[in-house]
């Protein structure tokens, strides 16, 4: 694996482990939830659909380029904000910096928001084609196919010097859609002119599957500056990142997100390595429901930061389906904001009872007290 230790920040003297996940720092933003998830390593574990994805996709490029891609897909997710953001040229008032998108470890390091965090690492170490696989962060809502943890692939393809931009922009479209054509079969496909700070121009590849456009990854030739700043001069290249639960939900045919943390064997017997088979969905336990109501207090309030609070309580299991606002209004008097929050409660793997709902649910309306300053009603 690759030892980032060259970037040495006032708090860590090398790269923080994962003892120093949750600390007392002031920016440290992490939840036990969260640091339990790191190490899982979804996408290493064979027969596991992660892992069958990623594969399928090395291969694909393996066999289309007769210069190997470098295959990287055990990085460390914690990094500097440098790599993750700074070092693609990410402004420094960009949101998806913010606290409530980005786990911090400290002012200066974040779980990874996206495998983009080490291009420039990796075109610094000299590799002119890689693949760099990892579970990636965000603090987000949860429903069926969002999870604050998801696995991205990230790709990166380097030129000779004066390559004409045009040039690498056909090729950056016509690797990728071969690779969607591995995946999907003969499928529709438009390519969406996109934003992304790093690359320029930027694009997203999108199919048409089972009816709907989907967003299958975001792409572009890297921004010269990148690339200069990495010490490898005017030599330009292209990159992807593309999300594997997304492709993984479609071509299995997998309902829920969380299915891929589940330890059921009802779930994992239905993979083998090589195969994109349809999943079978086997019985569902009950959903159960319950609501909070709350004003919101002086501290600003962020939805994220009660969705945080739910899945803190439910640590040993995701037993959370959706949080969701089902009411909101401003006391006309008072000025003061009600919200009334939906949280469906349903296990992966067993029934639910009422009474330990009941618990949950309590602990969670006593922490959202505690910790977000919120008034019940
Ligand atoms: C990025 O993360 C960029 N780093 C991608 C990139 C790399 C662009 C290199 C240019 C060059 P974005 O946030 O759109 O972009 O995510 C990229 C892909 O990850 C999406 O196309 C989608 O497939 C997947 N993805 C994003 N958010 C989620 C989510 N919440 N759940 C599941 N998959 C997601
Ligand atoms: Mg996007």
């Amino acid at each position: 694996s690759y030892l980032l230790s060259s970037q040495v920040s006032s708090s860590f003297s090398t790269l923080p482990s994962v003892d120093d996940l949750i600390s007392d720092d002031p920016n440290n933003n992490i939840t036990e939830a969260i640091r339990s998830k790191v190490g899982r390593n979804l996408h290493l574990q064979q027969n596991h659909p992660l892992n069958i994805i990623k594969s399928t996709i090395e291969n694909h490029f393996n066999s289309t380029h007769s210069e190997p891609f470098a295959l990287h897909d055990s990085l460390s997710p914690m990094v500097s904000t440098k790599h993750c953001f700074d070092d693609l040229l990410i402004p420094p008032d960009h949101v998806s910096r913010s606290y409530s998108d980005t786990y911090y470890i400290d002012a200066d390091h974040c779980l990874r928001t996206h495998t983009s965090a080490h291009q420039s690492t990796l075109i610094a170490s000299g590799e002119s084609q890689f693949l760099c696989t990892g579970d990636v962060y965000r603090r987000d809502e949860i429903d069926s196919s969002h999870y604050p943890v998801f696995h991205q692939m990230e790709g990166v393809k380097m030129f000779p010097l004066d390559t004409p931009t045009k040039v690498i922009e056909d090729d950056l479209k016509s690797v990728l859609s071969g690779m969607a054509k591995t995946l999907f079969g003969d499928v529709e496909m438009r390519w969406v002119d996109a934003y992304f700070p790093f690359t320029e121009p930027s694009y997203e590849l999108e199919i048409f599957f089972n009816g709907e456009w989907l967003e299958v990854l975001g792409s572009g030739v890297i921004q010269q500056q990148i690339i200069r700043n990495a010490g490898q001069g005017e030599q330009p290249g292209w990159a992807f990142g593309l999300g594997l639960e997304r492709l993984a939900m479609v071509l299995f045919e997998i309902p829920d997100i969380r299915l891929f943390w589940s330890s059921d064997p009802r779930f994992h017997q239905q993979f083998k390595s090589g195969e994109i088979i349809k999943f079978k969905e086997y019985s569902k336990y009950p959903p159960v429901h319950r609501d909070i109501s709350f004003w919101t207090g002086g501290k600003e309030f962020h939805p994220n930061d009660l969705c945080e609070i739910v899945r803190g309580v439910c640590i040993e299991e995701d037993l959370v389906e959706k949080v969701e606002l089902i009411d909101e209004f401003v006391h006309p008097k008072t000025k003061k904001t009600s919200n009334c929050f939906r949280v469906t409660y349903r296990s992966m793997d067993r029934s639910l009872t009422n009474k330990e709902v009941d618990d949950i649910h309590f602990q969670v309306r006593d922490n959202a007290v505690t910790d977000l300053k919120i008034e019940i009603r």
